[in-house]
């Protein structure tokens, strides 16, 4: 079956964007299913990288010459473009960090500072560990109580067990926009409204949100917002956190030291202004300005059609899975870009490495959710997981590969 095409995503010639989706693996043409753990990157991002190492190379924010101001104003401009993205007022709410990690521990260190003993902060049980050991770790530390709201039978969150969990005693309420396991698109508007109404700051993980449908921070009305360039045809190295500027301004910085500065004298520090005060050190330089560019690319192809053309991927995989006997398949009907299954009588790991030797990547394992592990009752899950380079030829080559992969286990 051929049906490449969707009305607005031209995916044949967004395919010709990706060198690497020319590759072979085993000597099997490449089929890239695990954009959940990092996407590719096409020609223009790559372009981008090696244009700025030979031609305008320089730290940012210091040197008064040519290089440095050209560096300077990419550096700035890509912030400006990544807060136009998820539609933040300004480049001051964009603070760049490593990663989505990154993005979150700093949120969880400032914001459980000022907390005192007894106070709660609100997580879901499937988090992935980004959003769950830092808030377990400072709880520790701090003498604060975790709390999680629970899964349904369908893999969304318990409506009952988000109205118990978050109360007046909530501090912090921090929830994954779309599950990386589950693909479970969380109600985040709603929770953030609850979570608002008891006085808690509204922390999302958007790490599988923000690559895949169009994000407005203004309309979703949380606090803080985090995610990773790499997953979103960026560089790695590059991640994004968004605050509301009066939180920003009011927080302790992260990481002191050079750049994050206005003055320092032998008594004391004054910070710099947003969102410098939160990028100690000489920054991510070509990574942000990578991100903007994988942003461009986005904005091109339509945020909206992006959105579209995975729900049309995922869907045409789960009826294909569905197909196979001894498939189970974990999460709801309506879905991110991820589909996780297990085979049958057959470890995750072991579908994955021949799914490998057919040129298939998919990632098997706990997905960085042990404890939604547990609470799914298995020890690993196999997953697919699509973009908007994929094509349903590929999806139909994975089913082959999987029953492939009873045959080669007998089962
Ligand atoms: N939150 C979610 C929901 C994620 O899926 C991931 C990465 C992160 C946070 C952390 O992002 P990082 O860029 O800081 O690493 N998830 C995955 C995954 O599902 N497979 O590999 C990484």
């Amino acid at each position: 079956m051929l049906h490449t095409q969707t009305k607005s995503l031209d995916v044949e010639s967004i395919r010709k964007d990706f060198p690497i989706l020319q590759r072979k693996v085993h000597n099997k043409p490449l089929v890239y299913l695990d954009n959940a753990a990092t996407s590719q990157k096409p020609g223009q991002v790559i372009e981008a990288i090696d244009f700025y190492y030979k031609n305008y190379n320089a730290n940012v924010h210091r040197s008064i010459h040519q290089l440095g101001e050209e560096a300077t104003a990419k550096f700035e401009e890509a912030h400006q473009k990544i807060a136009d993205f998820i539609n933040a007022d300004s480049y001051q709410n964009i603070v760049l960090t490593k990663n989505t990690t990154e993005s979150l521990n700093l949120v969880a260190y400032s914001l459980t500072a000022g907390l005192k003993k007894g106070d709660e902060i609100v997580i879901s049980q499937m988090e992935h560990h980004s959003n769950f050991v830092p808030w377990q770790q400072l709880a520790k530390q701090r003498g604060l109580k975790l709390k999680f709201i629970k899964i349904d039978e369908e893999g969304k969150l318990d409506e009952e067990s988000i109205k118990e969990n978050i109360t007046k005693n909530t501090k912090i309420v921090s929830i994954t926009q779309v599950s990386n396991v589950l693909g479970t698109i969380n109600p985040i508007e709603e929770i953030t409204k609850i979570a608002h109404e008891n006085n808690a700051f509204m922390v999302v993980d958007g790490a599988q949100a923000a690559p895949h449908m169009p994000i407005d921070v203004k309309k979703l009305d949380a606090d803080f917002y985090a995610f990773s360039g790499h997953k979103m045809l960026g560089p790695t190295g590059v991640g994004v956190l968004y605050g509301k500027k009066e939180l920003l301004e009011s927080m302790q910085p992260f990481l002191y030291g050079g750049e994050m500065i206005r003055e320092v004298r032998f008594e004391d520090t004054k910070f710099n202004e947003l969102p410098w005060k939160f990028e100690a050190g000489t920054p991510n330089i070509i990574e942000g300005i990578g991100l903007g560019v994988a942003i461009d690319y986005l904005n091109e192809a339509g945020m909206k059609q992006v959105h579209e053309r995975d729900k049309e991927l995922v869907e045409y995989a789960m009826e294909r899975l569905k197909e196979i006997k001894g498939v189970a398949i974990y999460g709801p009907k309506e879905r991110g870009a991820v589909a996780s299954f297990n085979v049958h009588g057959i470890h995750a790991h072991d579908v994955s490495q021949v799914l490998d030797s057919e040129g298939v990547a998919i990632r098997a394992g706990h997905h960085c959710c042990m404890p939604l592990m547990s609470v799914l009752g298995v020890a690993a899950t196999a997953r697919a997981s699509f973009y908007l380079y994929n094509t349903e030829q590929e999806i139909d080559t994975f089913i082959n590969a999987i029953h492939k992969v009873k045959k080669v286990f007998g089962v």
